[in-house]
């Protein structure tokens, strides 16, 4: 039987899948576990009755388990770990922190108005410490194998390249050759493709913060 999963709706586009990273992390782990599942797509600016119901808090992603729903990505993806063991995509414990600031980095470079406040040099040592770490225990975070540590990153560099080439024309420096490699390798897995909400909409969920 298909797991249910309440994924995040497009900006303006409540049929399409959004831009969520938090759900495209949930939905990798179900394509790389080849887990069946059935998705609603959610308007977060108009959430849907039943789903407040289901989930008071009102934050995607969700998933139901057992005939219950689950929520917040990090546990979503531990009991994936647990009920489909196969394939394993647990991560090295010693580098499942590896990249983990790299996300909130990228947020504040994105905002930032000052160009001298420091964000973009911030963002710039957590990249260099991942292509460092590529560097030795590459190509993915653990070795040789996607984790699950690859698959919450994933959808985070995916808005970070498309959000700071849009709103600042800034990419990420070719000298980080090793994070270049990732990310192409990354993106171009089929669980990806599948999953990646389009480009637009990723523009059009950072757009309100960008202009805040
Ligand atoms: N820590 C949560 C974060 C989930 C989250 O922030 N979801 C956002 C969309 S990306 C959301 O549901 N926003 C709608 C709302 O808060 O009303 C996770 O990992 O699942």
């Amino acid at each position: 039987m298909a797991i249910e999963v309440c994924v995040k709706a497009a900006v303006g586009a409540p049929d399409v899948l959004g831009d969520c990273p938090f759900s495209q992390r949930v939905l990798l782990t179900l394509e790389e576990k080849k887990i069946p599942y059935q998705m609603h797509l959610i308007n977060v600016s108009d959430k849907p009755k039943w789903f407040l119901e289901a989930n008071p808090e009102g934050k995607v992603p969700v998933i139901k388990l057992d005939e219950k729903w689950v929520s917040d990505s990090d546990v979503i993806v531990g009991l994936l770990e647990e009920k489909y063991p196969d394939p394993p995509l647990s991560s090295n414990p010693e580098f499942a922190s590896v990249g983990s600031k790299i996300f909130s980095t990228f947020v504040t470079f994105l905002k930032s108005k000052d160009a001298n406040d420091g964000s973009e040099q911030a963002l710039l040592a957590e990249l260099k410490a991942l292509d460092d770490h590529l560097k030795c225990h590459g190509p993915y975070i653990c070795g040789e194998k996607v984790t699950a540590v690859d698959l919450s990153l994933a959808p985070k560099l995916y808005h970070l390249e498309i959000a700071l080439g849009h709103f600042k024309k800034w990419s990420v420096p070719e000298n980080l050759s090793c994070v270049h490699k990732y990310i192409k390798s990354l993106f171009s897995r089929e669980s990806f493709e599948k999953t990646k909400a389009a480009k637009e909409y990723v523009i059009a969920g950072w757009a309100p913060k960008v202009n805040a």
